[in-house]
């Protein structure tokens, strides 16, 4: 590949095309076994037949690739380049085989080595190159930019180790690496010739006859390798990439003197710690602990990427100032916000523009997107880490940031504290560099990822900004792969809809599913989308098929609220022992999702869960009716198998502190509803499915700030509520186990959350869940409603809004084969 994928396809190279039949297919398979697994048909073991195949597949995408390529030299176009520390792409088999249309082919060939599809799909492995929603949704918008033919290219790290693997012990959570490419990844492209040199370290030297310009001599040079995976458009010519970095050591990096010397670890340690920047993923999904590690991985992506970015656009340009027309860079939070100072650094000192041509330059080029508004997850960087690390770069947000205030200061002049609170530098008991300000002043657009999020964005913590640079401020709603979350995942529910709705245009037009809305009456129709509910349950197996199947699935954090619904769990598991003759309503209730490891406190909630889940499961008298499941390993394969089979989906955050919410989405599409509270996207799903098919209770956002500024006391809901006491006390009294102390000693102690405030309201809600789940037609009619009217969700849509509201970009059409 190297720099020529960009110039040409492979029309007039003379290549074979590959064949479209099943005996094609079947030959391109044994050559893959044979030329590039070097092994036969005879002693092939089961990974040689799952690589063999994914090769086959992959060069069936190879072609539109390259047409990709030269179709975007050829024309020159304006680009997207999403920088993002995360991306949680998924399985890649299941994907590349429904994205180039050799389904069929594929499962009569590999028939043909005694095995069958689904055998090899069980091998392949998600790279987990994320945490949650914010490296699930860089996935969805690649796979959106492909199909909607935006010339765009995805960058981030290629981690050695992604995000940990889970499994219980005793009940608790326990981590292990994840060593995700172990075995070999086939779906990758490694690229040496783009490698990159990256500088840390060091100091600066003035540059004789300039006040501005400066030399950075390095203390450490690390190399930057990208390979590359690729991101097919569904329905289009389309394929572009996401390219990932690696760091090695240099060759200087290895002391073979004292190699000889038989200092041996020494010789390597350089290289060592070089490659040490891209080994892990951190598993810290909302606080920053401002590790130096998490900075040099930041800069590391930033610096491969834009010198990459930057020799993309100089094969086909030649003048700076077009550079912001053909370029846009949007980053994914401020993870990759570093990438401001370094165009900076790059335009001023290296290719010799004047300060004030880049910032013009770098302002347009960028822009940001905000994924949270938990204010320990506003990423600050001590000044003092900033000045070894990256000497030069403190120095240039220095000068942006007495440019900036000095802009501010025009607006409203003598308005001190407004600077103090708006300066990039924050002066604390320690002076900190706050990356979100830096984002929102090198950017031409910020946006949050729902409604609720973005005017709070606006309100809240950017207000200072909002005003000073109204038209800065925008939202775009996220939106999930409905290519992903329902006909990979969901293949009954996608051919029940196919065939409601006359064909399967519905998948990259998901609007279309509003045609579902006037089957909700038809009864067989009904009938049917109950009865893939039902075999979806039962290929899930978590529980009794015919019983409610209530599911939290998503990161343990205490602002989502785990704990509520725990207390939910307990309190029904009193009511049905306190009367074993009820009327009750079996239910399911399954949670999966990881803690941070150093996140004592959501560890002791999955631990609880655990316990709970226990002693239902030994009493006789509830386990019934009850049961809890703790689903291990939570990542976006699990997803796709839990998805499919809910029915409740919980979105119980309290209101203003979910940035947005995806699970969300991709549950509704499923026919899952929701009992949530106003937060996120919680808002847009109930106002378009309806508030008949939403489960709403709690405190919505203004109302939550408002308790907590007039003082919030927990114990008084405990007082006032027996059932709530009931339950806090079962837990603080060790019934299910040990933790319940820590539990119930914060529940009652702060409760930060407002869990114990919104209980009562929760446990209304889950009876009107009930109420409804007893009459199955109007169950199932709210089903088909949650559906139909989630086409929004899509994240084509989100697309749609970057692409005509942010970037204003077009597509480029890839000429079909001729
Ligand atoms: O981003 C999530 C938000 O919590 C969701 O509400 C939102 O839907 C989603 C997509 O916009 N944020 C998130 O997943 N954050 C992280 O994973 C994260 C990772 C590393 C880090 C901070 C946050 N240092």
């Amino acid at each position: 590949m190297g720099r020529m994928d960009l110039r040409q396809g492979s029309h007039g190279i003379g290549l074979r095309r590959l064949g479209t039949t099943a005996e094609e297919f079947q030959q391109d398979l044994l050559s893959s076994l044979y030329y590039r697994r070097g092994t036969t048909v005879e002693s092939a073991s089961p990974r040689d037949a799952y690589e063999a195949l994914s090769l086959s597949v992959r060069d069936r995408l190879a072609d539109r690739r390259a047409r990709t390529a030269a179709a975007h030299y050829a024309s020159n176009p304006r680009w997207v380049y999403y920088l993002s520390a995360e991306y949680l792409l998924g399985a890649q088999l299941e994907q590349n085989l429904l994205y180039s249309g050799t389904g069929e082919l594929a499962a009569q060939a590999v028939k043909a080595l005694g095995r069958s599809l689904e055998e090899l799909e069980d091998l392949d492995i998600e790279p987990g190159l994320g945490n949650g929603g914010l490296g699930r949704l860089a996935a969805c918008l690649v796979d959106s930019m492909a199909t909607r033919d935006i010339p765009a290219v995805g960058y981030g790290i290629r981690y050695d180790f992604g995000i940990f693997r889970q499994s219980l012990e005793n009940g608790a959570q326990a981590e292990r690496p994840d060593d995700w490419a172990f075995q070999g990844n086939p779906w990758e492209f490694p690229a040496p010739d783009d490698r990159q040199t990256v500088h840390f370290y060091g100091h600066t030297e003035p540059v004789a006859g300039s006040e501005i310009r400066k030399r950075w001599v390095p203390g450490e040079i690390v190399l930057g390798e990208p390979s590359h995976m690729l991101v097919p458009g569904f329905g289009t010519e389309t394929v572009n990439i996401v390219r990932l970095w690696r760091a090695r050591g240099s060759e200087a990096s290895f002391d073979l003197s004292r190699f000889s010397a038989g200092q041996y670890a020494e010789a390597v340690q350089e290289a060592v710690r070089a490659e040490n920047i891209s080994k892990v993923l951190y598993p810290d999904d909302s606080t920053e602990l401002g590790r130096e590690l998490r900075l040099k991985q930041q800069y590391f992506l930033c610096s491969c990427s834009l010198r990459d970015i930057i020799r993309r656009f100089r094969l086909r340009n030649e003048n700076w100032d077009d550079f912001a027309e053909k370029t846009v860079i949007q980053l994914n939070d401020t993870h990759p916000t570093i990438a401001i100072p370094e165009l900076m650094r790059l335009l001023v000192d290296e290719y010799e523009v004047e300060w004030d041509r880049a910032w013009a330059i770098t302002r347009k080029t960028f822009a940001y997107t905000c994924h949270t508004l938990l204010p320990e997850a506003l990423e600050t960087w001590p000044v003092h880490l900033f000045e070894r690390l990256l000497p030069r770069h403190l120095e240039i947000i220095y000068l942006i940031n007495m440019l900036f205030l000095r802009e501010v200061e025009q607006q409203f002049p003598g308005d001190t504290d407004r600077l103090r609170r708006m300066s990039i530098i924050g002066e604390g008991d320690e002076r900190r560099v706050r990356m979100a300000h830096l984002a929102v002043v090198g950017t031409e657009a910020v946006n949050g990822v729902a409604e609720l999020h973005s005017k709070l964005l606006r309100e809240t913590v950017l207000q200072d900004f909002a005003a000073l640079w109204p038209a800065k401020f925008q939202n775009v709603t996220n939106g999930v792969s409905p290519r992903r979350f329902i006909k990979l995942a969901n293949p009954r529910l996608s051919d029940l809809i196919t065939e409601g709705l006359g064909d399967d245009g519905w998948l990259n037009d998901l609007e279309r599913l509003a045609g579902l809305e006037e089957l909700a009456g038809d009864a067989s129709f009904a009938e049917r989308w109950r009865a893939v509910k039902r075999a979806n349950k039962v290929d899930l197996g978590a529980g009794d098929p015919d019983s409610l199947t209530d599911v939290m699935i998503k990161r343990f954090h205490e602002y989502k609220r785990q704990q509520l619904k725990l207390l939910h769990v307990v309190t029904m598991y009193h009511r049905i022992r306190a009367n074993p003759g009820g009327d009750w309503i079996p239910r399911t209730v399954l949670f999966a999702g990881k803690a941070a490891p150093a996140y004592h406190a959501a560890k002791n909630i999955i631990q609880l869960i655990n316990a709970v889940g226990a002693t239902i499961a030994a009493d006789p008298v509830v386990a019934p009716y009850l049961k809890v499941v703790f689903a291990e390993n939570y990542n976006v394969t699990l997803a796709e198998q839990i998805v499919p089979a809910a029915d409740l989906s919980e979105q119980i955050s309290l209101a203003g502190k979910e940035a947005s919410g995806t699970g969300n989405m991709k549950l509704a599409l499923n026919g899952a509803i929701t009992v949530g509270t106003l937060d996120g996207a919680n808002i847009e799903i109930r106002a378009r499915v309806g508030e008949e098919n939403f489960f709403l209770f709690g405190l919505d956002a203004f109302q939550a700030a408002e308790v907590q500024i007039a003082g919030y006391r927990p114990r008084e809901h405990y007082d006032r509520d027996a059932e709530l006491k009931a339950a806090v006390d079962a837990i603080a009294a060790g019934t299910f186990g040990g933790v319940g102390r820590e539990v119930a000693d914060s529940l009652l102690g702060w409760d930060e959350y407002l869990t114990l405030a919104d209980f009562r309201s929760y446990l209304d809600a889950q009876e009107e869940v009930e109420r409804a789940w007893r009459d199955p037609e109007r169950w199932t009619r709210m089903s088909i409603l949650n559906a139909a009217h989630s086409g929004f969700f899509s994240s084509d849509r989100t697309v749609a809004d970057y692409a005509a509201r942010i970037w204003r970009v077009a597509p480029v059409t890839v000429p079909r084969e001729p």
